[in-house]
């Protein structure tokens, strides 16, 4: 998979990508990430991409201009299966979404700023909106690296099955069940004995009923879907 980033804050793009499976998945040859820095498109001698907005009100609007034509150059080159514009008004990211992304060849992600883009750029060129949640961030690039960690992680390849993304919360619907490791007894808190019992039936059958319960518990919302 390839994704650009266009973003007027590359800086903070770079360490989200520089480890541990994001940085495994680029040297595997799996992905190949560029982030293009939105300033290098202008034509602003202070390089400027953004403005003042029509109608007054407090906050810039980042302009059209610079943004069309760093989408225009990137599309001269890839084809891009979407062209994914962050912003906290957009569809709420969930596993079902971050499944579909990760069968994408190229991928092109705008990182909003300010009080966001001129709309015009909405209307011709984004073909997806995302959010992260409910709650406002100072730009979309946090919610990019989150956007592409997610997606990331589920291109066949990337994951050894140590860390396979199969058996994740949300993947199944469920939530995780809970997990412990050595020693088998800490501060009086012992390890469910069925975890130790080494029958690999019970084991599962004890990790779906947790699974179960603990979604019940705490997001009764995804069993009612
Ligand atoms: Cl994608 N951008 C911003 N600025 N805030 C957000 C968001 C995105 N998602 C949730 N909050």
């Amino acid at each position: 998979m390839r994704i650009d980033i266009i973003t007027v804050l590359p800086e903070l793009l770079e360490s989200p990508f520089a480890a541990s499976i994001m940085k495994r998945a680029q040297t595997k040859g799996h992905l190949q990430i560029e982030v293009h820095n939105l300033r290098d498109f202008s034509d602003d001698k202070h390089r400027n991409v953004d403005d003042y907005q029509y109608g007054g009100g407090a906050g810039m609007v980042m302009s059209v201009g610079p943004i069309s034509k760093a989408i225009d150059s990137l599309c001269a080159k890839y084809r891009y299966d979407e062209i994914i514009y962050m912003t906290p008004d957009g569809d709420t990211l969930a596993q079902p979404l971050c499944n579909q992304l990760s069968l994408a060849q190229n991928l092109l992600i705008l990182c909003g700023h300010y009080k966001g883009v001129d709309q015009r750029i909405r209307d011709l060129y984004v073909t997806k909106e995302i959010s992260i949640g409910s709650y406002v961030l100072s730009g979309g690039e946090l919610a990019a690296a989150i956007l592409v960690d997610a997606v990331v992680r589920l291109i066949p390849g990337v994951l050894n099955d140590e860390t396979s993304a199969l058996t994740d919360s949300f993947q199944d619907g469920l939530l995780a069940p809970p997990v412990y490791t050595r020693p088998p007894e800490f501060k009086g808190l012992k390890v469910p004995e069925v975890l130790l019992s080494g029958n690999p039936k019970d084991v599962a059958a004890w990790r779906e009923a947790q699974a179960l319960e603990r979604t019940q518990l705490r997001r009764p919302d995804l069993l009612s879907e």
